[in-house]
């Protein structure tokens, strides 16, 4: 899928997305689940192709081979396989997605939302000069969005941060995110974004840096949030008790689904931590559940979970709008969108079946 803009991050630059889409067909009817692994492995070690391939060869035959399956199974059924959470996220997803639509509730009802609609905040790539970025700041806030990100690396960071917060005022929600391009040696560089008064730093560090992102938090006033460390509940409580962040960044892809989403948002609540939903440049289909999940009492800062424009001219499934700098959470049964049967066909550029043995 085009996206309306290139997008480009300190790991690189994106300007199609490739997407997964996995369906279950059960007895009781469809349900859906996308898989937000990028085609190349440079957010983490997955891919979209591998990830098509790690379900077809390991994760769907166990599925098929326990029989009756339910939502709440399916991790503990894939749990032999190490990693591949995104895969293993994208089947929890559809299985969870046809049992919730067989059931007539929605995923908002199911995962505990209290709200429905959410804050929008929209990630706004690096670019290559300062009045471009102002320039695509000034149309996203026009568009109405509450908060903005923006992607950092080191050479794009202290004067871009500066120039938005002098443009468009204190009153600005306005965070970075860096995917991991720092190390502990620029720690003064990231101590001088202190002036700006950000509501976070997401992911200064590698990702396996939590105890190094515990030192950072000692030298930088603005609160770690953390995004790539963090791939299950496990690892929250271990960031959370070292002080290698403040807040999470809670992506259902990264942490293996929204039940283990769910549980990071649990205890993070319980620690008096924020958490928020993040962004995959997913489709509807994700989205959906996104929007749904970010309705949870403790996201109480604007996710990624911006409108399909953001992204795409044509999404697949009915677009997700920004009314009033919010997005409604879907009420229908399960997802409460499914992808629009000729739009996903015109889009599918290869469809494999795993009939159940
Ligand atoms: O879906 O709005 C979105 C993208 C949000 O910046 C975003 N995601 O590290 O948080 C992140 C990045 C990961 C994907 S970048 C290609
Ligand atoms: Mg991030």
């Amino acid at each position: 899928m085009p996206l309306v803009a290139p997008f480009r991050t300190s790991f690189g630059v994106e300007t199609a997305r490739d997407v997964l889409l996995v369906r279950a067909a059960t007895p009781d009817g469809d349900g859906w689940g996308e898989c937000v692994a990028m085609s190349e492995p440079l957010y983490s070690p997955e891919y979209a192709d591998g990830a098509a391939q790690v379900i077809e060869r390991f994760l769907a035959p166990r599925l098929f081979a326990a029989g009756d399956v339910e939502p709440l199974d399916v991790a503990r059924l894939l749990e032999p396989v190490r990693g591949h959470r995104m895969a293993k996220a994208a089947l929890e997803t559809a299985v969870l997605d046809a049992w919730l639509r067989a059931r007539g509730e929605s995923f908002g009802s199911y995962l505990g939302a209290v709200r429905d609609r959410v804050p929008a905040g929209v990630s706004v790539g690096i670019m290559d000069s300062i009045p471009a970025l102002l320039d695509a700041v000034a149309g996203y806030l026009d568009q109405g969005y509450l908060r903005i990100k923006l992607k950092i690396e080191p050479g794009w960071d202290v004067a871009a941060v500066r120039a938005v917060r002098e443009r468009f005022g204190d009153d600005l929600m306005l965070q970075v995110d860096a995917n991991a391009a720092y190390t502990l040696a620029d720690a003064r560089v990231l101590a001088a974004l202190d002036d700006f008064d950000l509501l976070l730093i997401e992911q200064p560090l590698a990702e396996d840096d939590l105890r190094q992102h515990a030192s950072l938090a000692q030298l930088v006033r603005t609160p770690i949030c953390l995004d790539e460390s963090i791939e299950s509940a496990k690892d929250a409580a271990d960031a959370l008790a070292l002080g290698a962040c403040r807040i999470i960044n809670v992506k259902p892809g990264r942490v293996g689904g929204y039940l283990e989403a769910r549980r990071i948002h649990d205890l993070a609540q319980a620690h008096g931590a924020a958490v928020w939903c993040g962004g995959m440049l997913e489709t509807g289909i994700g989205r959906a559940a996104n929007v749904a999940l970010a309705a949870l009492p403790g996201f109480t800062l604007p996710g990624d979970t911006s409108a399909s424009d953001r992204y795409f001219a044509q999404d697949v499934t009915a677009p997700f709008v920004l009314e009033d700098g919010h997005v409604a959470v879907p009420t229908g049964p399960g997802l409460g969108v499914e992808p629009i049967a000729d739009v996903l066909a015109s889009m599918t550029t290869s469809t494999t079946w795993l009939p159940a043995p």
